[in-house]
């Protein structure tokens, strides 16, 4: 028996520390490390259950190529890695002389968090071939750039300082299953006197926890925080100072929010007057206040100025710079590594290559002019997460497009791949770790070989560019080299300090925040101050104040508003072939308001189908008041692989843009429900 410490790879705030236990060669259980300072020896329940991940016999062990029609399960036969790339390079190469390289397309997410197995040697090789770049906008670009826009940088309060927070507004997060380590401080900030609110349109195990629950409408969180700042300014609760020292355009803003009284704001949200008038209240009078800004309240058509309009209140009654007050939507910016030397953008034989959104992979797979004819999968299951799924898999069905899938599993994407790759899981990997919530930097050490005929995302780019004939001095560079060169980042001052060998070392080091927040130093917007009036949204076409307009689905007629978000157990769709989860998950539901659902005759348990102009679920519903009137939650991304029934919430999901940056619209769906 021995022990060895790892991070945990997934795309979780967190980024814990581990502490995994060996018998022999093979991982018997995994726990947190105690001695880290924010995971403090507590993890999930589902990476607890990793080591029936890393073991699992359906763990893809050697390449293999497909044999049967494509999207059929099991028709795949072993090659060998030789086979593998030799295939690959032919016909990559192939599909470059006859298309031009733009005809290959990488498609990939954050299934591994490491930066060499993310965004590192894939990187590289993409840049190199002068391949369709990809824009990867599914999760959370359109809160980021609209929060930049106010505060200037993807960047928040330290999450350790949040246990001297006395008001704790958790917005369309869902803490206890998503970031459970805020969870332990906001614990501990009750503890010493603070009250926690959830603002959610579903009431979840965050709600539960919290000390008290405020449903919104899905889309309508912009014109919630307009109330507030309606009754701040209004009843006098404003920091006058702070705004003059520190903000710009207060007072364009307080004209916007006058038009947001709270009797209006209440028919929009759903929230009572007397609600938004009390949150108000205790938001102006209560110091420090902490505001955790979730993913959630930004997958729809209006999320980038949801949040933009959220960032603005700690400004409103001066919270930049109190010890635990201020808000964190994303802090990545204070671990930021060398983006620019890791993943080589010089190497791009023309810059002006064309950019995909991931969030029309559904649309590239099937109009575009010049088409996609090889596309390479790797950390990211898209025919499982991608919007309108329909189409998603009508363009993977292509009999004229080749596809290459990397992954642990044979996922629903590895049935349409025409080759499928093993990777080794992290724990075979040498790696770097951030976290975009708390402010460690961790270095992987592989703690185990690799398995079967693995091999990691590094290696693979690696060894494909060296066959390709690309320069040896760009590919042929260790792991250890990689983490160096991202490490020498002189635009990010709070790395200074922060070595690979201290990393060795330690294990992981902490980026150099002095005080609670950038802010406090410096507000990195144009004007150095907070922007509460953004020239740059005027110049980009979007209002310069914060507004509220409503979501837009492209069938307004349809009765509901449904929201499909991440479950419990799952992470994204990664842990939903593991049964132990699965049973804890029981079956995908669909959580209605008992009047919407006696007016239609169903019963709980009853099976429904969930329909809309791009596609159809069936699935049993949960008739209670966990939602409101009008509004469906369903939770989880499951497989439909090994789920007989199932049908993936993305068939109802639109590749529709949200307002800021290209972000993914998941929850602004509109659909019908009948009774079957
Ligand atoms: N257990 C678990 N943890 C995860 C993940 C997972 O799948 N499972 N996924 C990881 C990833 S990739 C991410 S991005 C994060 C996401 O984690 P979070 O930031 O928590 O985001 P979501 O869970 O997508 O949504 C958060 C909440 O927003 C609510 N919501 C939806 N629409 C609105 C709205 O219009 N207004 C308001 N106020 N609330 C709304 C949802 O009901 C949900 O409870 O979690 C990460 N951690
Ligand atoms: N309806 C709906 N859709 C959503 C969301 C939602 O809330 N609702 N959430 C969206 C969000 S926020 C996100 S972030 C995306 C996430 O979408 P994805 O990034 O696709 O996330 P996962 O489903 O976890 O799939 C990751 C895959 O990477 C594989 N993997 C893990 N490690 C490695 C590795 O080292 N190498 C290789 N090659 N593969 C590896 C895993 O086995 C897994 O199959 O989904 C989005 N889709
Ligand atoms: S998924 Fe999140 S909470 Fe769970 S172990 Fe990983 S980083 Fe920690
Ligand atoms: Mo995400």
């Amino acid at each position: 028996m021995r022990y060895a410490r790892s991070v945990c790879p997934f795309d979780c705030p967190d980024t814990c520390s581990l502490k995994v236990k060996f018998e022999g060669d093979r991982i018997v259980a995994v726990d947190g490390d105690p001695d880290h300072p924010v995971t403090q020896g507590a993890i999930c329940n589902k990476v607890r259950n990793i080591p029936d991940r890393v073991n699992h016999p359906d763990r893809l062990m050697y390449p293999m190529r497909r044999k049967g029609p494509k999207g059929s399960a099991g028709t795949f036969e072993r090659i060998s890695w030789e086979e593998a790339y030799h295939e690959i390079i032919s016909r990559m190469r192939s599909a470059i002389q006859e298309f031009g390289p733009e005809a290959v397309m990488p498609y990939s997410f954050y299934g591994n968090m490491g930066v060499l197995n993310a965004e590192g040697m894939d990187r590289r090789f993409f840049h190199r071939l002068g391949a369709t770049r990809l824009d990867r906008t599914i999760c959370s670009v359109a809160g980021s750039v609209g929060y930049s826009y106010t505060m200037g940088a993807g960047a928040g309060i330290d999450p350790e300082d949040t246990v001297h927070s006395k008001l704790i507004l958790i917005w369309g997060c869902n803490l206890v299953s998503t970031n459970m380590h805020q969870v332990i401080y906001a614990t501990e900030a009750r503890k010493r006197g603070a009250k926690i609110v959830h603002i959610d349109v579903h009431r979840n195990r965050t709600s539960a926890w919290a000390d008290e629950f405020i449903a919104v409408r899905p889309g309508t969180d912009a014109a919630l925080a307009l109330g507030m700042m309606h009754v701040l300014i209004r009843e006098g609760l404003t920091n006058e100072t702070y705004l003059a020292e520190h903000a710009t355009g207060y007072e364009e803003l307080a004209a916007e929010a006058a038009l947001y009284p709270p009797e209006r704001v209440a028919e929009i949200t759903g929230v009572p007057a007397e609600d938004v008038v009390r949150l108000a209240r205790e938001y102006g009078k209560t110091a420090p206040s902490f505001i955790r800004i979730g993913n959630g309240l930004q997958h729809h058509d209006n999320g980038g100025m949801a949040v933009r309009t959220i960032a603005c209140l700690p400004a409103l009654t001066g919270q930049w710079g109190v010890k635990g007050g201020g808000a964190i939507k994303g802090n990545g910016y204070y671990t930021g590594l060398n983006a620019e030397r890791v993943e080589r953008p010089d190497l791009l034989p023309d810059p002006a290559v064309r950019m995909v959104n991931m969030n029309q992979l559904g649309q590239a797979l099937s109009t575009l002019d010049r088409p996609v004819k090889f596309m390479f999968v790797y950390n990211s299951n898209p025919a499982v997460v991608a919007p309108d799924q329909n189409r998603v898999r009508q363009g993977l069905m292509r009999e004229d497009l080749f596809t290459v899938v990397h992954d642990l599993f044979l996922t629903d994407t590895c049935r349409y791949a025409d080759i499928v790759l093993p990777a080794t899981s992290h724990f075979e990997n040498r790696d770097i770790f951030g976290s975009y919530w708390h402010l460690y930097l961790q270095l992987h050490e592989p703690i185990m070989a690799p398995m079967g005929e693995c091999k990691s995302n590094f290696t693979l780019f690696k060894e494909l560019g060296l066959r390709m004939g690309f320069e040896p001095e760009v590919f042929d560079i260790t792991e250890e080299q990689m983490i160096r060169e991202a490490l020498d980042n002189p635009a990010n001052p709070y790395l200074d300090g922060i070595t690979y060998e201290g990393l060795q070392e330690k294990g992981w080091m902490k980026a150099g925040l002095r005080g609670g927040s950038l802010f406090e130093e410096h507000i990195p917007t144009p004007s150095g101050k907070i922007e509460l009036f953004s020239e740059r949204m005027r110049v980009s076409g979007l209002s310069p104040v914060p507004e509220y307009t409503p979501v837009c689905d492209e069938d307004n007629t349809l009765p509901f508003l449904l929201v499909t978000g991440p479950n419990h157990s799952f992470l994204n769709s990664t842990f939903a072939n593991q049964e132990k989860l699965k049973r804890i998950e029981k079956r995908p539901t669909l959580h209605m308001h008992v009047t919407d659902a006696a007016a239609l005759g169903i019963a709980s348990g009853e099976r429904v189908r969930v329909r809309n102009g791009r596609g159809v679920v069936l699935i049993s519903v949960d008739a209670a008041e966990n939602v409101l009137p009008g509004v469906l939650v369903t939770q989880g991304l499951w497989w439909e692989e090994g789920n007989e029934g199932v049908q993936s919430v993305n068939n109802l999901t639109s590749q529709r843009l949200a307002d800021m940056g290209g972000g993914a619209t998941f929850f602004s769906t509109r659909v019908s429900v009948e009774k079957i």
